[in-house]
């Protein structure tokens, strides 16, 4: 039993223009499929670890051989963080928050412009590759915050909601060095029941 990839719930030009086709087409068949395959070899002579949920996985690092250790924390930060970013998409997307996230939002940031504000400062502030997070934290609170390579929140024991990927593959075709434009039309394409979605689940 191995981990499989997700179909993309959508065409590869339907994120344009905030994503073009080609950086969608490229980091799903070439990036996303590649963290699967090597999460799957480095896994394959480990079949009890590898029938276990990669949440719970990626959740207890420590329990994960040696040999193997930082090629999952890796390529299973891989998979499971491209699932989130597909996911949190849609053509459809846009507008704003919805549901008790928008009201959360509110709460927390002051509002949803403070909150934008907060979130692109944190993924500009990010050096080299990694990601920016709207997480729930362990007291079911918001917080903005960013992880480096493809470690993940689970691994801090917080649930992700939003993570926008900050690696160059994500946006350099069309924006270049213009992380903060890639950053900034993001939200055209945020499909909020989605988000709100992943707020409420436990
Ligand atoms: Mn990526």
């Amino acid at each position: 039993m191995s981990y499989q990839l997700p179909p993309l719930p959508y065409d590869f030009d339907a994120l344009e223009p905030a994503i073009d086709a080609q950086t969608v087409e490229i980091h799903y068949n070439k990036h996303h499929a590649g963290y699967l395959k090597k999460l799957n070899a480095a896994l394959d002579p480990f079949p009890e670890l590898a029938a276990k949920p990669i949440e719970e996985i990626l959740m207890n690092l420590n329990q994960v051989p040696d040999s193997i250790r930082t090629g999952v924390r890796n390529n299973g930060g891989g998979y499971f963080n491209h699932m989130i970013y597909w996911s949190i998409f849609s053509p459809y997307g846009g507008g704003k928050p919805v549901g008790n996230l928008s009201q959360a939002i509110d709460a927390t940031f002051g509002g949803f412009s403070d909150f934008q504000q907060e979130f692109e400062k944190a993924g500009l502030s990010r050096f080299g590759s990694g990601w920016v997070w709207l997480s729930r934290n362990g007291n079911d609170s918001l917080v903005i915050h960013s992880t480096p390579n493809q470690d993940t929140p689970l691994a801090s024991g917080i649930h992700p909601i939003l993570g926008f990927d900050v690696w160059e593959h994500a946006y350099y075709l069309k924006y270049q060095n213009k992380r903060g434009e890639y950053l900034s039309n993001l939200w055209q394409i945020i499909n909020w029941q989605e988000a709100e979605n992943r707020f409420l689940a436990k």
